[in-house]
């Protein structure tokens, strides 16, 4: 039963599935095909004729592959895996898919970047996607989340701007997939309220070593219904099991040119491997009652509710299991839309939310090309989907008899309206007054505080790698003046943030601004268009929001870089990989050349790539083996130097053994040779000289030696 539960998508799809082994091309008519490699002409040297339909079907379907990408969000990589909660949630949700701990519920997940185009590199410095889609008993439940729980705008009205100014510029097309260049910043610049989402953005939370070590956030306040018709506000989160981690920008712009696929591979090498990504849903829940005791609005999508205030509580957990057979027919034409709720699961007026209720079913008409496309099989739900709408480019369903309207008495009525004891879905009946109105409410006038907490939250490390962030991006922005109010901003969430930015820009210190806190929004808040308020804080610093101060280590399918040459100490490389393999670590050889490897006794191994064709930012960490010849040889090799300097240089765990000692002391030579550990303190470097092979698993499990970075910076 339970299974069979978790298979009921897949056994949807596969019916939808062709094989090709043993079998004839035929034409799309069926037709079977003689020969797909010549077109018919008249005479051998003469013109293609026009009859010839097994050419004009084959061009005119390749002519026609391409449908438009998504307007964003256009890069991205999907999953199927199931969802299981851990305790009914009767209490607060009446939805089906949240009672049953034994149920496993079909999942699709599609992990993606925002900015940049289809074909553009999973590292850019973005907000992930993390949109999933529950087929539940009760309908589709659509779960379409980001990263980064706060989002740039707090009005709908204003994403068609942002976009517009955050996408390559309208001239010449360029930057691809960035945020570093002049619309971006000077629309950020203009509009205060994206600053919180903006620290998030330049965190290293915008480049993640993996979409299986990223949080993601239903962002908006939704409402939990249950069955008494009570509502519970709640904010949705996922908590992967392996840790939220971040690459260094500097290997994450080497990454997007060495593997511009380093994510995608990743999702499906581990899927592939077995290695299953897993998320605890958790969740934030907040009394009815109580929607008004923060310091800030929770319809505003700017803000967070900090964990201090409201535990997430984890109730359940997904697991992503199997990789798409075709990624256009899966990943591509999946259609997500937040307004696909099930019952128990309802809105609230969070005004960027209410916006994209309309936007998604609206893109999916273009994108997908007509009101069908839930009949894609990956969109059809698993539960029946039966009404009166009808007709429109490529039904797919033969819809019997002559009704298609409700009333009707002809079919005896059918289909029924489900009451909402049969299952029919109705909306919370949330009382609302008010009069017509375009303005911005004034409980979201606090634009910095939240700013100045997810700053006042993070490491010196982190904080660093924000000043490294702004510096980076304001660094690419060519007008002064741009440069000059975003610094002006940042003053208003940090002074000594803004100092540090200015002076990397080589801009005067901009003076620390007046602030003067409010005990609450004041009642003359946003009178002045743009005018912040401040609101004094319940707390000034959140654990939650640090990456490196919640460490979740592992090694599991961390990729690890044997350095090797001809003559390598073929045992120490045996024991060495075995030990590590066991803990479930991706051991790669890495050689002069490809193919195979000669040890010192003259055994054979299999070298997986040679330098030429990898670099050291597709690791995690690195083994230089013992062995006279093949040290000799790595000492003289530019390209192994380098992998060291670099692997070092972004704080990866580094075993040296024996012999190799000499490759490393050739990388650092003179003055430039970082500090051996001395004693025991292998694992507070992360430099593991001659270290037993435990010490060196549990520091590439890890993640990094942030710690180097801070040493770098002192000397
Ligand atoms: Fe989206 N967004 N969005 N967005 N969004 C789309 O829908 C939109 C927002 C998110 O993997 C589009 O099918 C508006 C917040 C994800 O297929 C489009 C506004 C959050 C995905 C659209 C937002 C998201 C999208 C483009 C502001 C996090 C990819 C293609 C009012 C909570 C889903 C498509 C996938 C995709 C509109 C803001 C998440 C145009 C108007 C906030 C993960 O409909």
């Amino acid at each position: 039963m339970e299974e069979k539960k978790d298979n009921r998508k897949t056994e949807q799809l596969e019916q939808h599935k062709n094989q090709q082994k043993d079998k004839f091309i035929t034409t799309n008519q069926g037709v079977r095909v003689n020969d797909t490699q010549n077109s018919l002409t008249a005479g051998e040297r003469g013109p293609t004729l026009m009859e010839d339909f097994m050419f004009r079907e084959k061009m005119t379907h390749f002519d026609h592959e391409r449908i438009p990408e998504r307007v964003v969000h256009a890069r991205g990589a999907g999953a199927h895996g199931y969802f299981q909660v851990y305790e009914p949630m009767k209490a607060v949700t009446k939805a089906d898919f949240l009672q049953d701990p034994d149920a496993k519920i079909p999942v699709f997940v599609r992990f993606s970047t925002v900015v940049g185009f289809r074909g553009s590199t999973d590292l850019a410095r973005d907000v992930r996607g993390f949109a999933v889609k529950f087929y539940t008993d009760e309908g589709n439940y659509d779960l379409v989340g980001n990263n980064i729980p706060v989002f740039f705008i707090q009005d709908a009205m204003k994403f068609p701007d942002l976009i517009h100014a955050v996408k390559p510029e309208a001239d010449n097309e360029i930057p691809q997939a960035s945020t570093a260049h002049d619309t971006f910043w000077d629309f950020i610049s203009l509009m205060p309220e994206s600053i919180h989402m903006i620290m998030w953005a330049m965190s290293d939370r915008a480049i993640p070593r993996s979409y299986r070590m990223m949080e993601g956030f239903g962002v908006h306040t939704f409402r939990f219904v249950n069955d008494a018709g009570k509502s519970t506000l709640v904010k949705f989160h996922w908590k992967p099991l392996l840790g939220v981690h971040g690459v260094l920008w500097d290997e994450a712009q080497k990454i997007s040119g060495e593997n511009p696929d380093f994510h995608r591979q990743d999702l499906w090498e581990a899927i592939e491997n077995g290695n299953y990504p897993e998320f605890e849903l958790g969740v934030q829940m907040v009394a009815e009652e109580d929607m008004d005791r923060f310091d800030f609005d929770l319809l505003d999508p700017t803000k967070i509710i900090p964990e201090e205030l409201v535990p997430v509580v984890r109730i359940g957990k997904m697991v992503l299991n199997r990789n798409p057979d075709n990624f256009f027919a899966e990943t591509e034409q999946i259609a997500f839309h937040p307004g696909n709720i099930v019952p128990g699961i309802d809105f609230t007026n969070d005004p960027l939310l209410q916006g994209r209720l309309f936007s998604y079913l609206d893109t999916q008409l273009i994108r997908l090309g007509g009101p069908n496309f839930h009949e894609i099989p990956i969109n059809r739900p698993i539960s029946s989907a039966l009404n009166n709408q009808r007709d429109g480019f490529m039904r797919q369903e033969i819809n019997k008899g002559k009704n298609h309207y409700h009333p009707n008495s002809i079919e005896g009525g059918c289909p029924f309206q489900a009451k909402m004891r049969e299952g029919g879905f109705t909306t919370y009946t949330e009382k609302i007054e008010g009069r017509k109105v375009r303005t911005r409410s004034k409980s979201f006038s606090d634009f910095f505080s939240q700013a100045t907490l997810f700053y006042n939250s993070q490491t010196p490390i982190e904080k660093k790698h924000m000043i490294d962030a702004f510096s980076f991006e304001l660094g690419k922005v060519k007008r002064e003046r741009i440069r000059e109010r975003m610094v002006g901003l940042l003053t208003q969430v940090d002074h000594e943030l803004s100092e540090k930015v200015a002076a990397r820009l080589g801009m005067d210190s901009p003076p620390e601004p007046e602030k003067p806190i409010n005990k609450g929004v004041p009642a003359d808040a946003g009178a002045e268009e743009f005018e912040p308020v401040y609101v004094e804080q319940k707390i000034k610093s959140s654990e939650a929001l640090s990456m490196l101060k919640n460490p979740v280590s592992f090694i599991v399918s961390r990729r690890i870089a044997f350095l090797c040459a001809d003559g390598v100490d073929g045992n120490a490389i045996r024991n060495a990989r075995e030990n590590l393999e066991s803990q479930g670590a991706n051991v790669q050889v890495i050689a002069p050349h490809s193919g195979m490897l000669k040890t010192d006794s003259g055994e054979k191994i299999k070298i997986d790539s040679s330098f030429i064709a990898t670099s050291s930012v597709l690791f995690d960490a690195v083994y230089i083996p013992a062995g006279k010849q093949s040290t000799d040889e790595l000492k003289k090799n530019m390209e192994a130097i380098h992998f060291i300097n670099e692997s070092y240089k972004h704080c990866k765990a580094i075993a040296i053994e024996g012999s190799a000692k000499e490759v490393w002391e050739k990388t650092f030579p003179g003055s430039m040779m970082p500090d051996l550990p001395q004693g025991n303190d292998a694992l507070k470097k992360g430099i593991f000289l001659d270290s037993k092979i435990e010490d060196f698993i549990e520091g590439v499990s890890k993640h990094r030696f942030w710690e180097r970075e801070v040493a770098e910076m002192e000397k």
